[in-house]
């Protein structure tokens, strides 16, 4: 297989390849750092159509779709009859718009999203989630495997961004969250590490089993959002009263307010910017 650039994931994805024994042609913008690949057997391609050229599987994993497109046009004539499997982190349109392209020149296409950080690749644990054609993902499902565990998702090109970034989405919500608290509990001299191992973690870990459930409750009748409207205006307002501002928060209603509609974020707002008699 090629892999199309190596930066810490590209890297990383290359080494599981040689590490199985698969043939590897490697190219990134900066070439010294395929050096130590190309001491344990991968190939160095001069340019981006040589490494397409080399192999009928593609992985290209670099920054941003831009600089995706940017690498690939020249090489485009070398598509025909070779799988674009294109682990870059973008979103559902890139996706589907980069696989017609893709088909546009005779290839084949397979979008993906890797739901793991770089030393997870080739060991378990990892997981990369793939969508478009299933035909292609089967056909070159065995060195996909090499990487992680593969889970193709569907036809629709768009979907494993999809998934990646609402799970992404999620990740970063419970980091933004957990940043928060623990700075609001430094502002009393608590030691925010501590904090979020002793407190945070397992009150977060004992809410996991209903997690499920505030997925498509729109007011659940034992957490309604009227009554978390005034929890959460009631955690900016002591946020403010610390030094610290909490007005992220007030964002955290908006996707579930029935309908979802964005002014429950400024009522919220609102309420935190009311002082208590
Ligand atoms: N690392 C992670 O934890 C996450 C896990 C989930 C998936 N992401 C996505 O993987 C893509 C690559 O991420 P990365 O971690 O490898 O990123 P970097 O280490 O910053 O490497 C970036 C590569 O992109 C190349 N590159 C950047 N700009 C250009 C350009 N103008 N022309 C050509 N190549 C370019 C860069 O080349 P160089 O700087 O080494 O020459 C690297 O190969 C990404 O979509 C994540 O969201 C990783």
């Amino acid at each position: 297989m090629t892999v199309l650039g190596l930066g810490a994931m590209g890297r990383a994805l290359a080494e599981a390849a040689l590490a199985a024994g698969h043939p590897t042609i490697v190219w990134n913008r900066s070439a010294g750092k395929a050096d130590d690949l190309v001491a344990r057997g991968a190939v160095r391609a001069a340019t981006v159509t040589e490494a397409v050229r080399a192999a009928p599987v593609v992985i290209a994993c670099v920054l941003d779709y831009p600089v995706l497109r940017d690498l690939l046009t020249p090489a485009a004539g070398e598509l025909a009859g070779r799988a674009l499997v294109n682990l870059t982190n973008g979103t559902p349109d890139d996706a589907r718009r980069t696989g017609e392209w893709v088909a546009g020149h005779g290839g084949d296409y397979l979008d993906g999203g890797i739901m793991a950080v770089p030393q997870m690749i080739g060991r378990p644990g990892a997981l990369i989630l793939y969508s478009g054609s299933r035909e292609v993902f089967d056909r070159h499902r065995a060195v996909l495997d090499v990487l992680a565990e593969s889970d193709h998702l569907g036809a629709d090109a768009g979907l494993a961004a999809l998934y990646d970034l609402a799970m992404l989405g999620g990740m970063y919500g419970m980091f933004a969250g957990a940043r928060h608290a623990a700075a609001l509990v430094a502002t009393v001299g608590g030691d925010p590490v501590r904090f979020v191992e002793q407190r945070l973690v397992p009150w977060l870990t004992a809410l996991l089993p209903v997690l499920p459930s505030t997925a498509e409750a729109d007011d659940p009748a034992d957490s309604s959002v009227a009554m978390q409207r005034v929890a959460i205006a009631n955690i900016i307002r002591a946020s403010r009263e610390q030094g610290l501002s909490g007005d992220l928060l007030a964002h955290l209603l908006a996707p579930i307010a029935p309908p979802a509609d964005p002014r429950i974020t400024e009522d919220v707002l609102r309420l935190a910017d009311r002082t208590a008699g």
